[in-house]
């Protein structure tokens, strides 16, 4: 794509332990994050994002984290008694986030695959949401007021990109494929308008995430295909 892009290497996994390999991303973001400007860590499933969170957390203090996660779930479970799973990341994020700080924004949340009880939790605990259904034909204006308004309350801001929010057909290779989805081009949109919203944020954009590409469900490599697109665009294409 005719740049450079330095590879900072793989998360070795710590056997029986999520834990054990989140710190370990956790311990390899906070370190990069001296060095570079915008990190993107690529999953692995969405269990990746509370690694990677604390590793920016460890970084950034106690600063205001913008989270925004375009994705078609909440993945505000609480852990069960033996850790936290690929459903839990948010949730782990808001217990870990000093009180007034949080700030949880997701796009392309698909109202069928999401319980009453998450909704409620996300109701509860402050979150905000997009639908998949407002997000069909492009960025309204309500939107886009939404995300500057958000990103204009944190000091830095961290991008999760959960791939199952595409079409089917679009990201074939993830655990739950979307009946529905948000269009690619849309998602693209999404992006460009937070990159460009969060260079007026002290902190910046620093940290994206992308996840849940399971490559034995990826027919014709699309979703690795269309992740690379994504990743083009998040690392200043
Ligand atoms: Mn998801």
């Amino acid at each position: 794509m005719g740049k450079s892009i330095p590879d900072h290497g793989d998360i070795t996994p710590v056997l029986n332990s999520l834990e054990g390999a989140q710190e370990r991303l956790a311990e390899a973001v906070a370190e990069q994050l001296d060095a570079v400007d915008r990190l993107l860590v690529v999953g692995g499933g969405h269990e990746a994002t509370y690694g990677s969170h604390c590793g920016l957390r460890r970084h950034v203090g106690d600063q205001v984290v913008g989270v925004i996660n375009i994705d078609a779930h909440f993945d505000l479970r609480d852990p069960y008694a033996t850790g936290g799973n690929s459903g839990t990341a948010f949730s782990q994020i808001h217990a870990d986030t000093p009180t007034g700080q949080w700030q949880y924004l997701v796009l392309g949340l698909a109202a069928e695959s999401n319980s009453d009880a998450l909704f409620d939790r996300a109701s509860q605990i402050g979150a905000e949401w997009v639908s998949d259904v407002a997000l069909q034909t492009g960025l309204s204006a309500t939107v886009q007021d939404q995300i500057d308004q958000f990103v204009a309350a944190s000091e830095v801001v961290h991008l999760s990109i959960d791939l199952d929010v595409l079409p089917r057909d679009q990201a074939p290779g993830v655990s739950a494929p979307a009946e529905r989805g948000v269009p690619m081009p849309v998602v693209e949109a999404l992006i460009d308008h937070i990159v460009d919203a969060a260079r007026h944020c002290p902190g910046g954009l620093r940290l994206v995430d992308i996840v849940e590409l399971n490559p034995t469900f990826d027919s014709k490599q699309m979703t690795a295909r269309s992740a690379a697109v994504l990743a083009s665009q998040v690392l200043g294409a």
